[in-house]
């Protein structure tokens, strides 16, 4: 047996990739180094001959990939002074910030839409002492008004428009690559603001070290300057799917009142549209929507089948993929399909549509015999 390397967070990890110097204070709770998990039932169940990953974010200190551009966004506001955070948030950026503000010792502001969010995602907020603002609004609404506060009041925007964010969350890329030993084919995710998809396809870039327009912080040459040794030579074709309630990607532009179970993405306006766009064409991918039932089959599917849960907006990137094999649209190739967050977040949703409800029986040993042997 080797002693392992104490293991510090994706910053660390990632340091020669990332917008730090040797004396930016490093504010990490360990997030990133998540589980790429191979399906096996699901994938005998659709009779394909894809090979399917999920890339399991949920296992993020906070219980979503939001960790990955929190630590990156708290960092940097850490380092320049700051005292305050703020986002607008369906739910996972308020846990994630209101965290990682904690870590750090300053305060965070969060704005979720009132009776929206996942009760999971609201303890999570409540408990690491964030000022909550529910609005009479969706998270259209709330992301509009940390934009105009943004300007005007002491406090740093952590929303995915902040490009901190998107440097951190690009390391998921890093990890699958090192991981697979190459780029997948497709990569599967969902979108909502459409942050992430714009975040993966910027680290495929890189790791492949191929320029890309969705990268906001090399404006100069109209794409991703990253001039590194290729880890891979190849990037897959992007997949993103939005749920059907809240598809304006699918609309061709916002929409005005967006409905879905998946509360995470429950978002009309995305922020990163032209870098998603680009991220579809550059990739050769494209963008679908799936039903609420869909996205909700999707998700019992993989605690049932694979024993992963996760919470339903994250099922979207397996549903989307799931409909797409069956349309015959993939045939071949490694699928890795990004779960976006924990099932624990929304536990409601869970015990909602689960299969079995709890049996209440006496104290009794035969009772608990009979149960065991009327249901082998
Ligand atoms: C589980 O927390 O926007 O397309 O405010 O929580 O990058 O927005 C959450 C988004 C997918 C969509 N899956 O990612 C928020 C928020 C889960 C999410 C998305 C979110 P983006």
């Amino acid at each position: 047996m080797q002693f392992k390397t104490r293991y510090t967070g994706l910053i660390d990890r990632y340091r020669d990739f990332l917008p730090i110097t040797d004396s930016t204070p490093i504010v990490s709770l360990g997030e990133g180094n998540t589980p790429l998990i191979k399906l096996n039932n699901i994938v005998k169940d659709l009779n394909t001959a894809c090979e399917i990953y999920v890339k399991y974010e949920g296992l993020n200190p906070t219980g979503s990939f939001k960790d990955r551009g929190m630590t990156m966004a708290v960092t940097k506001a850490f380092e320049a002074g700051s005292k305050a955070i703020i986002c607008a948030s369906t739910g996972n950026t308020s846990a994630a910030a209101a965290a990682y503000a904690a870590r750090a010792g300053i305060k965070a502001f969060v704005l979720i839409p009132e009776g929206k969010i996942a009760m999971g995602k609201l303890a999570q907020a409540m408990m690491h002492g964030a000022m909550i603002m529910q609005i009479k609004g969706n998270f259209d609404d709330g992301m509009q008004l940390v934009k105009e506060i943004g300007e005007k009041a002491p406090v740093d925007i952590v929303n995915s428009i902040n490009p901190y964010r998107i440097q951190g969350q690009k390391t998921i890329a890093f990890e699958i690559v090192e991981e697979l030993g190459q780029a997948p084919d497709y990569h599967a995710l969902p979108v909502g603001n459409a942050g992430n998809i714009t975040a993966h396809w910027i680290g495929y870039s890189e790791a492949a070290n191929k320029n890309t327009k969705s990268c906001a912080l090399c404006k100069d040459d109209g794409g991703c300057t990253y001039h590194g040794t290729p880890l891979v030579s190849g990037r897959p074709k992007m997949l993103g799917y939005q749920a059907a309630g809240a598809a304006p990607f699918m609309r061709g532009g916002p929409v005005a009142n967006p409905e879905t179970v998946a509360t995470a993405i429950r978002i009309g306006n995305p922020q990163s549209w032209d870098f998603a766009l680009a991220a579809k064409e550059e990739s050769g991918g494209w963008i679908d929507e799936c039903t609420d039932a869909e996205i909700l089959a999707a998700q019992k599917m993989l605690a049932e089948r694979e024993g992963v849960f996760c919470e339903p907006a994250s099922a979207t990137s397996l549903a989307g993929v799931i409909k797409d094999i069956k349309a015959g649209k993939l045939k071949e190739g490694k699928i890795v399909c990004t779960l976006t967050g924990h099932g624990l977040k929304d536990p409601d949703i869970a015990i909602q549509q689960s299969s079995t409800d709890p049996l209440t029986i006496p104290a009794e040993f035969n009772a608990v015999q009979d149960a065991i042997l009327s249901n082998l």
